[in-house]
């Protein structure tokens, strides 16, 4: 292979709506449960939410023009569900999927491709409050009429569509670790939870497939792959037992239609295995050959160490930024995850591991052999502004190496599709307030005007997409 993608490659950037849009109370958009969560006392950094955020909602022309600038060719957002079912379900808010199509057309004319994610967390409120959004099998119908709105209203203008954003994250979070709405620990509900949100996908999938419309569904997993901490029997032990009840539990259960044997196994000696029913297997499994890619959110690799019955269990995250507050954490009696002295950590202590996306992609392929989207990858780091300038140099070496791993897979045999970073602008971090940035350009949020600062990382990007990553290929280019 040539040291340039290929001329199709989808170089793009992601976003989030509750994260980005702000005007959370505008054009009767209904409120959703992260709209509430914000509002209690120590859930989020320093109280931040997203009432405002980058006010993307109001100067998304602007957005796209720099957009347009930096050439990119494929941006990622996520339809906020209250905007287009303020209820969550029944009658349709015209002045939402307004706003979208007028996003979507202004993409189209600036020649970037717009890949839509139908869910990325901000689920109506109304439908936790009427049967517990997704612990109950009520949620797989309403999601599915809600996708049918999307298709409805713009298949033909959007080709790519990511059904679930981060599955495995919102319910880990929201069920397991008490972390996002709506803030429960159980390892049963979260396995209950999971299980629903994987047959709303394999639901979703089918009515786009049967329903004729033209383009590319999948989902995005937030895929974290895994090192044994060492040679010994235990850890190598424990790390099979981190594949069978995380990465493989999360990823074959959408992809391939089934549960892995041993990690149901266990669940089920443990008492919290999900109910599965044999019309949900049937469903699964369509869906699972049906789908035509799957997406990844790669932002680090775990290394994996025994955890003895009496061990860890999943804590707290860093959300300070503060280095060196890496805790371990596991499942008691099946992994711990620790500290790599290897690997370099960012000031959230996130791994920085460039040869572990590579290492995901190809054992991804060979599990399923389905093309793959990258729809996240990106660095949060302190960005500091100097005389209007961001010179975010670990954020172009954060990219660029992850870029080079891209190739790598590419040359092992991936199908990979694109890769969108994460983020354009700077926006909201759920649990982490504005503080921890992410973006090519730079939001001064302190001021009401929320201007718009390109970061030295913005240039290197525009590069690369000219270059069709070329520019990543040697040090002497940087
Ligand atoms: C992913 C989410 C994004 C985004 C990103 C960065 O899990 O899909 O919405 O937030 O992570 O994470 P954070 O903001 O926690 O640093």
């Amino acid at each position: 292979m040539s040291d340039r993608f290929k001329e199709n490659f989808l170089f793009g950037s992601a976003s989030a709506a509750y994260q980005v849009e702000g005007a959370y109370q505008e054009d009767g958009k209904g409120i959703s449960i992260w709209d509430n969560w914000v509002k209690i006392d120590g859930k989020t950094f320093r109280g931040t939410n997203g009432e405002v955020a980058a006010d993307h909602y109001h100067r998304f022309k602007e957005d796209v023009m720099l957009m347009k600038e930096m050439g990119l060719k494929a941006y990622r957002f996520s339809v906020s569900w209250t905007r287009i079912l303020p209820d969550g379900k029944g009658g349709i808010e015209k002045k939402g999927l307004d706003f979208y199509e007028e996003l979507i057309d202004e993409l189209i004319r600036n020649d970037i491709e717009p890949v839509l994610t139908i869910y990325h967390w901000d689920l109506p409120q109304k439908l936790q409050d009427e049967y517990e959004g997704w612990e109950s099998r009520q949620i797989i119908d309403d999601f599915a009429a809600y996708a049918k709105v999307l298709f409805e209203a713009f298949s033909g203008k959007v080709k790519y569509w990511i059904i679930n954003n981060e599955p495995n994250i919102f319910t880990q979070l929201g069920y397991l670790m008490e972390l996002h709405p709506p803030g429960k620990k159980d390892m049963a509900t979260y396995l209950k939870t999971y299980h629903h949100t994987a047959l709303a996908h394999a639901k979703v999938v089918k009515i786009f497939k049967e329903g004729g419309y033209s383009g590319f569904i999948g989902s995005s997993i937030a895929y974290t792959p895994g090192y044994s901490a060492s040679d010994s029997e235990e850890d190598k032990e424990a790390l099979r037992r981190y594949y069978e009840t995380v990465n493989w539990w999360i990823m074959d259960i959408y992809y391939k239609g089934e549960y892995p044997k041993w990690g149901f196994k266990e669940f089920t000696r443990r008492g919290i295995a999900p109910e599965v029913t044999e019309e949900d297997m049937v469903l699964l499994k369509e869906a699972a050959s049906l789908a035509d890619f799957i997406g990844i959110n790669y932002y680090q690799s775990a290394t994996l160490a025994n955890n003895p019955v009496d061990g860890v269990s999943l804590g707290e995250f860093n959300v300070t930024g503060e280095k060196g507050n890496f805790k371990e954490s596991g499942v008691p009696g099946l992994y711990r995850q620790v500290y790599n002295p290897n690997l370099e950590y960012t000031d959230w202590d996130w791994a920085i591991d460039p040869d572990g996306l590579r290492h995901a992609l190809v054992e991804i392929t060979e599990r399923y052999h389905k093309p793959i989207l990258i729809s996240e990858n990106g660095i949060g780091a302190f960005d500091e502004i100097e005389d209007e300038k961001i010179h975010d140099d670990y954020r172009i070496e954060y990219i660029r190496s992850h870029i080079r791993a891209c190739h790598d897979a590419i040359e092992e045999g991936v199908d990979l599709w694109g890769y969108c970073t994460w983020s354009f602008t700077d926006l909201l971090s759920w649990l982490n307030g504005y503080q921890k940035r992410y973006g090519f350009v730079f939001i001064d949020f302190e001021k009401n005007d929320l201007p718009r600062i390109k970061k030295d990382s913005f240039e290197f990007y525009k590069e690369v997409i000219r270059t069709r990553g070329q520019n990543c290929m040697n040090e002497e280019n940087l």
